[in-house]
């Protein structure tokens, strides 16, 4: 919508006077708004602008594009140097000159490594997060203790010995992963809500119900998926989610268990509007949630709760 009225566009079939009323409604609510914040916080001119914003206003090409707004550094996490998980790589925005980020630890699935989730670094690092793409301690590590490695894994990044410690906002983290890392990404929530945003891709979890879950939670899945049928666990996950949280289901269309594995525009778009929303509480991105993507050429459903709280 915003990008919209930032860009002029040559009105030959739009009538003159309705511009001008339309224009006149945009100011007079805007004048209103103000007011009404004014009048609600006696000595604010108005609104506070979010601390938490990071980059420019984006824009559906932004969201989608393979990189964002900020140069990516990245740095290895020996496997040695760490207990609790098995080492990793953090990709980070290289620049300081925008303060700190929030922070997303990712994990892979069963008999996977880092590399199956290398992509999701430079992409949402770019766009203005602290990434840690993660080593299981062993590749047959189950849910549970995925959801454990996950914790231990931010804890060493806003901890003391952390080479990006200084770049993290420790109160704006996040969890991902793939399959039984997915399924880890709903035990790291629900053992920690403290969490802002959690999104599990193709989730694999032998535990179906998650109503202890208080984190925003982006469940993503596939539509052709036979390792973990979206009738058996993505669409419960979303199902047994509080119908009071900020949730919602992505389902992904011509889409397999291993999709969320190489790069995919949909699950980014969606990815990093649903981080920035509820990790950086920035509501620009809002209009890429609400209203609900519509199904199309890459989404054979879409579900949630609109508008986010
Ligand atoms: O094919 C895969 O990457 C399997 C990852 C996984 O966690 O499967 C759960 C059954
Ligand atoms: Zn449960």
């Amino acid at each position: 919508m915003q990008q919209h009225l930032a860009q002029p566009r040559t009105p030959a079939r739009i009538p003159r006077i309705r511009r001008i009323r339309t224009l006149r409604g945009l100011f007079a609510a805007t004048a209103a708004t103000g007011g009404l914040l004014a009048a609600s916080l006696p000595g604010t001119a108005g609104a506070a602008a979010n601390p938490y914003e990071r980059g420019p206003a984006p824009t559906v090409a932004s969201i989608e594009a393979p990189l964002g707004h900020y140069a990516v550094a990245r740095t290895t996490v020996a496997r040695s140097s760490v207990t609790g998980f098995g080492g990793g790589t953090v990709y980070y925005p290289a620049s300081t000159a925008d303060g700190t980020f929030g922070a997303v630890a990712i994990s892979p699935g069963f008999t996977g490594t880092q590399s199956s989730i290398a992509w999701y670094g430079p992409r949402l690092a770019s766009q203005g997060f602290v990434v840690f793409t993660i080593d299981t301690v062993t590749v047959l590590d189950q849910p549970a203790g995925r959801g454990r490695q996950l914790l231990a894994a931010l804890d060493y990044l806003t901890g003391g010995t952390s080479p990006v410690r200084n770049r993290i906002d420790p109160s704006r983290l996040g969890v991902m992963g793939h399959s039984m890392g997915g399924g880890g990404s709903l035990e790291a929530a629900k053992s920690r809500p403290s969490l802002k945003a959690a999104i599990p891709l193709t989730g694999w979890n032998a535990d179906t119900t998650w109503p202890e879950v208080r984190t925003p939670t982006l469940v993503v899945g596939a539509d052709g998926d036979t390792i973990a049928p979206v009738a058996l666990h993505s669409e419960p996950f979303y199902t047994s989610l509080p119908a009071t949280l900020d949730k919602a289901y992505l389902e992904l269309k011509g889409a397999v268990h291993r999709t969320p594995i190489t790069p995919d525009t949909t699950i980014a778009k969606y990815s990093v509007s649903w981080l920035k929303r509820f990790i950086d509480a920035d509501t620009r991105y809002e209009q890429f949630l609400c209203p609900l993507p519509a199904p199309g050429p890459t989404i054979v459903e879409y579900r949630g709760n609109c508008p986010h709280s």
